[in-house]
């Protein structure tokens, strides 16, 4: 069991998620008692509102069917046991390794309004300049002064420099960044965008034309597309997500405000029925709520959220 303060911290910005999840688990039942068919439902009831989704709570019951026969004895520690690892197990999506090989290493972000864009990139960029790289945000969203305003503060407050224009066309600003950056040796670039929906075409058309400007000045770029997607909305965070992917290539996901009402299971759900992996989540408003999301940590957080 690991006891770091990222995980206290995690633990802690779960907390919520609590009632959905390990209290609920651990009052089925106390002790060695008989396994009942009641039980395996109320655990598939638990699963399934805590956003784990139908179908994976299906599964992980079938699962526990074949481990654990009907009316036989079982010690409840050992049935969550099982229950961590297989969810664990069904977690599991291979991940490319992205350490920042090139310089400037472009990080695109994309996602609807109001997921959590401009504030995840505040924390990114903290993190890189916490390992004593440099690092530039564009202004990419340039519909609105106010969103080029909230990514100034977040420069301030992380220490990136900045890169906006009073222009209508955020692709003109990624292609003056990424000059920049390249002339003067800029570790990190990470591009703001507007909240496009897929339905909006004309959206989705300007993040393509930002995309061709990030190659032809960058060849290989954008090394990291990431997908930011707000944990509160539950599964239409998944569908949200999946329909993203279906018109941009998305390398993984930012998953945001896992600390609200968010039901700690859909980050599950999101490695189980998605082939992208969730590679940070956001726990709080400020700039250092992020941290890399780590399955094995998750789970256990998951499972023990009632003492922290
Ligand atoms: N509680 C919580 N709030 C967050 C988190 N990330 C972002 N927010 C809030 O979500 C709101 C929208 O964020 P913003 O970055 O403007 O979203 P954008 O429109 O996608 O750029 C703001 O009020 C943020 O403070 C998080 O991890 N936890
Ligand atoms: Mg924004």
């Amino acid at each position: 069991m690991v006891f770091s303060s990222a995980f206290n911290r995690l633990k802690k910005g779960l907390s919520r998620s609590r009632t959905q999840f390990n209290n609920r688990i651990s009052k089925l039942f106390t002790g060695s008692v008989p396994l009942t068919e009641e039980m395996l439902e109320e655990i598939e009831e638990i699963l399934i509102s805590a956003d784990i989704g139908v179908e994976l709570s299906m599964l992980i019951i079938e699962d526990l069917r074949k481990n654990f026969p009907l009316n036989q004895v079982v010690e409840m520690e050992t049935v969550i046991e099982f229950l961590k690892t297989d969810l664990i197990k069904r977690m599991d999506i291979e991940e490319t390794d992205l350490e920042p090989q090139e310089k400037p290493h472009v990080i695109l972000v994309v996602g609807v309004n109001g997921v959590g864009k401009t504030t995840s990139i505040g924390k990114l960029a903290h993190h890189y300049i916490n390992q004593g790289k440099q690092v530039l945000l564009v202004a990419g969203d340039t519909f609105r002064a106010a969103a080029i305003e909230q990514l100034a503060i977040w420069s301030t407050r992380s220490g990136a420099e900045l890169m906006k224009k009073e222009v209508a066309d955020p692709s003109a600003v990624v292609y003056d960044a990424l000059q920049s950056a390249r002339q003067r040796g800029i570790d990190i670039v990470i591009i703001d965008t507007a909240g496009r929906l897929h339905t909006q075409k004309n959206l989705m058309d300007e993040l393509d034309k930002i995309q061709r400007v990030v190659k032809k000045v960058i060849p290989g770029a954008p090394h990291e597309t990431v997908l930011t997607i707000d944990a509160t909305t539950g599964q239409n965070a998944l569908i949200q997500a999946r329909q993203f992917s279906q018109v941009t290539p998305v390398d993984h996901l930012f998953l945001t405000k896992l600390d609200g009402t968010a039901k700690g299971g859909i980050a599950i759900a999101i490695h189980h029925k998605l082939d992208i992996p969730v590679r940070y989540i956001g726990i709080g408003e400020k700039i250092g709520d992020i941290q890399n999301f780590d399955a094995a940590r998750y789970v256990e957080a998951l499972f023990e959220v009632s003492s922290g």
